[in-house]
């Protein structure tokens, strides 16, 4: 059988350290953000802990990495891609010393990938900032954040080198303005913020961003440092114009990130918005020095693509970051739109605006799962994951086959794990079902899925079986 799929490709799986980790308060870790947001993205955050946050537990990886891994390398996973819990290293992110307890368990989950063929795949800062750093500096709107974080990604490549190939700097690091608690540990309430305090503290996260991968190459010199975004192809609504020029300047909102992690500097479209709105960003020399260590590769999420009217429309339900529903689409129970075709055409706009190679690192359907008794086993007969996920992989073929350098594949949630919008259970990716209820009961008996057995059948013929 042929496949467009090279044999270097990284079939994998992706995670985040609050979604599995649980252990939220052992061997010396400090409370995250995540661990005062019992309500998901949006908040509302509590003052300190509550019991009825499922990230505080999740699926208890902390205990059970070894299991899990073994069983996840049983599919074929060539490459895992985790997290490190920022405060699990820093407790509160301005220590004078790492914690070595945190330190020694992020070596334990690299040593074991490795023992198990799958490249770790390293997510630097996954929603994760150390609270205490939100309460003290109020996130990535202080400068005080760039050297704390580049003294952490630091300590992670020189304690990992040689055996981390993989680094990516920031998860999403274009849901800032959407998201500014949980994604930048912004503790000012969103509706305070103005859009110059926003866009100061998503320069504070590129210079991070730039200066960390100038860092990992310094010291791992056989190492790849990539961006993440969250990828959202925008249509235009209508083929109108001023249609299609509102998409353009949507769609700029998010190709700003990649184009200073690749191009390392502000691209004109930026500069120019600033300007006509009257912000003025403290950049600095030393700034636009940073900005110029630049990106391998670009990796992204993608879960859907929306529409953009210059109409006033409401904006889209479930879509996090904005645009109106295309009537084109189906959508996921939680509004999500699907359009594998999508994956395409960003793939195909990423790779000829930055000619990097890509790396798509999340990828999945969210979806409600039943337990049922198959051959005197529970499982989970999940032939709407598969379809999901045949038909992104479909577009992903193509996509290689237009000429695109496609790096891996790594879908989300590969485990089930607590989902960062909902902050439930019941919102499933995984190939594996981990009993656990949104009310917080259940074993934690992990149970291999149908779209387990087809994913390890697409792995083991290279793509050719899909
Ligand atoms: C991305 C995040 C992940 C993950 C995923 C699915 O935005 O990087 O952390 O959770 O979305 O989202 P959800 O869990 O809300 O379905």
């Amino acid at each position: 059988m042929t496949t467009p799929f090279p044999p270097t490709f990284l079939w994998g799986g992706a995670t985040a350290a609050n979604q599995i980790e649980g252990a939220y308060d052992q061997d010396g870790k400090g409370l995250s953000v995540q661990d005062v947001l019992p309500r998901g993205i949006f908040g509302p955050r509590t003052d300190a802990p509550t019991p009825d946050n499922l990230k505080l537990q999740a699926i208890d990886f902390y205990h059970r990495y070894e299991d899990d891994l073994e069983l996840l390398a049983a599919m074929g996973l060539r490459t895992f891609r985790f997290s490190v819990a920022w405060s699990r290293i820093f407790p509160h992110g301005d220590d004078a010393e790492p914690n070595e307890a945190g330190l020694a368990f992020y070596d334990r989950v690299v040593d074991t990938c490795l023992r198990l063929g799958m490249e770790p795949l390293v997510t630097i800062s996954h929603y994760e900032t150390p609270l205490a750093l939100a309460d003290k500096h109020d996130g990535w709107r202080s400068r005080e954040m760039v050297d704390l974080y580049v003294r952490y990604a630091r300590t992670l490549v020189e304690r990992y080198r040689g055996r981390v190939k993989y680094w990516l700097t920031f998860n999403e690091i274009n849901s800032l303005f959407h998201a500014p608690f949980m994604s930048a540990g912004i503790a000012t309430p969103k509706d305070e913020l103005t859009e110059a305090d926003l866009y100061q503290a998503a320069h504070h996260e590129l210079v991070a961003s730039a200066l960390a991968t100038q860092v990992i190459h310094e010291v791992d010199p056989d190492a790849q440092v990539g961006c993440m975004v969250l990828a959202m192809p925008v249509y235009p609504l209508t083929p109108a114009p001023d249609d299609v020029v509102a998409a353009m300047h949507a769609d700029h909102r998010n190709l700003f990130y990649g184009d200073v992690h690749v191009r390392g500097r502000y691209p004109g479209y930026v500069l120019r918005d600033l300007r006509e709105r009257g912000i003025e960003l403290d950049i600095t020399d030393a700034d636009r020095e940073a900005l110029t260590h630049t990106v391998d590769f670009v990796s992204f999420s993608y879960y859907m693509s929306i529409c953009e009217t210059a109409a006033p429309v409401e904006a889209g339900e479930g879509n996090i970051m904005g645009g109106v529903p295309n009537p084109h689409l189906p959508a996921s129970e939680w509004g999500w739109q699907i359009d594998p075709q999508g994956l395409r055409v960003v793939l195909n706009q990423f790779w000829d605006r930055w000619q990097k190679p890509l790396f798509i690192v999340e990828n999945g359907l969210g979806a409600r799962d039943e337990l049922v008794e198959v051959d005197g086993r529970l499982t989970v007969v999940d032939d709407y994951r598969i379809a999901y996920l045949r038909d992104h992989l479909v577009q992903v073929a193509e996509a290689v086959a237009d000429g695109v350098e496609v790096m891996g594949y790594t879908p989300w949630g590969c485990i089930d794990l607590v989902s960062a919008s909902t902050a439930q259970m019941s919102k499933r990716y995984g190939f594996v079902h981990v009993d656990r209820d949104d009310d917080g009961t259940g074993t934690l008996t992990r149970r291999t899925k149908a779209s387990y057995d087809w994913y390890r059948q697409v792995i083991a013929t290279d793509g050719a079986s899909l």
